[in-house]
């Protein structure tokens, strides 16, 4: 990957990029929406990533080319705003936008960027390519920005030139993965501790929907929304709470369910949702995988029916499995409405596994299935 893309911007720019930048997608292994609501999440950065080769210029311009689309933008810095309909200079530009909001002095660059993160599948390419982009300027610019400071850089990168309103875990996940462990990060405070997930004889299989989703145009903002219409009504009689996070399922009773009961539905899934996270979590370390796994359903179930973020071939995929003595744990993962399902899975089972769900996948949803394992490798860095 890195000689092609080298090679590439040399052809193209006549000149060795000055560096070339890994930054990865990430699985979540539970926690999931409880991100945005001051939660916990346990996410690990993973062997797909997105690649960007590039030098910074004399000028004021900004020249990209996405390899893999084949397509190129231009722009100049006094120019920069989020664009129409094309989506990808969005997730680099609104990184760079982040320079200009802080007042560091910003220089023209030429990039090529090239990533083999699936698009739209749940394993954050757009969180991938905003880290990428930011942690390139940050060492080209010289800036000494801390991590810290670039992962919530690229999340604003993605609220304000992609108009998702996410929480942090993507890139926090992407920025700060550590090889073999799962990130247990406090979204409230920050932070974080690494738990190892070195499952003797356990894979994470990622099934692929194929159904491509756009979290810009899905509830995901609705949702959002939702919880803190939760928190409002609850906040009238309880003034100290001011997050899903310090919720209870008896708050929700006396003051979300009387007023209405789909916003009942969506808070009470995030409080069960960060129980659930922390004792998974103590399973994890525990080295009760069969405990965590079961919860892995539990998340299903509660992301799909009460929660609301599921949709018929996420279900059909989980549902396929459940039974299945060689899955250990299995959901949907990441914002949901289409994308991947994560599972556990013994090792010596999956290809038997991947031929079964293949065949009724493809049959019953008429998608193709496309499938990866992934490993937890670290996080951003230059290559
Ligand atoms: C998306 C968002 F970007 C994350 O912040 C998180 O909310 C996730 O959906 C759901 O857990 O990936």
């Amino acid at each position: 990957m890195k000689e092609k893309l080298r090679a590439e911007f040399i052809e193209r720019h006549k000149i060795e990029p000055e560096i070339i930048v890994r930054s990865p997608g990430r699985v979540n292994i539970i926690g999931e929406h409880t991100d945005y609501n001051n939660g916990f999440v346990l996410p690990a950065s993973i062997d797909k990533a997105a690649y960007m080769a590039i030098s910074l210029r004399d000028d004021d311009q900004i020249h990209l080319l996405a390899k893999d689309l084949n397509e190129t933008f231009s722009i100049s810095i006094p120019e920069l705003k989020p664009i129409g309909d094309v989506s990808w200079p969005n997730y680099i530009l609104g990184a760079v936008a982040q320079f200009q909001k802080k007042n560091i002095p910003l220089k023209g660059f030429n990039a090529i960027l090239t990533s083999d993160v699936p698009i739209g599948a749940g394993l954050s390419s757009s969180a991938a390519v905003e880290c990428a982009t930011v942690f390139a300027l940050n060492e080209l610019l010289q800036t000494n920005l801390s991590k810290i400071e670039m992962v919530l850089m690229a999340q604003k990168a993605e609220h304000e030139y992609a108009g998702v309103f996410c929480g942090v875990m993507d890139q926090f996940a992407s920025v700060m993965g550590k090889r073999d462990h799962v990130i247990k990060l406090d979204c409230r405070s920050l932070e974080y501790e690494y738990v190892p997930f070195n499952l003797d004889g356990i894979k994470i299989l990622l099934l692929n929907t194929n159904v491509k989703h756009s979290l810009a145009s899905s509830e995901y903002n609705t949702r959002r929304l939702e919880c803190e219409q939760a928190v409002a009504w609850i906040k009238e009689q309880q003034p100290e709470i001011n997050s899903l996070r310090d919720a209870t399922e008896e708050m929700l009773d006396k003051y979300v369910l009387p007023k209405d009961s789909l916003i009942d539905q969506r808070s009470r899934f995030v409080v069960q949702e960060i129980d659930r996270l922390h004792k998974g979590c103590n399973d994890l370390v525990k080295g009760d995988i069969n405990a965590l796994g079961k919860k892995m359903f539990e998340t299903h179930n509660g992301l799909s029916k009460m929660y609301g973020v599921s949709c018929k071939e996420l279900d059909f995929m989980v549902d396929l499995v459940r039974n299945n003595d060689a899955v250990i744990g299995a959901r949907m993962m990441g914002g949901g409405f289409g994308g991947c399902t994560i599972n556990l899975v013994k090792e010596d089972a999956i290809d038997e596994l991947v031929d079964m769900v293949k065949t009724a996948y493809e049959k019953e949803m008429e998608l193709p299935l496309t499938y990866y394992i992934a490993s937890i490798e670290n996080g951003t860095s230059i290559i």
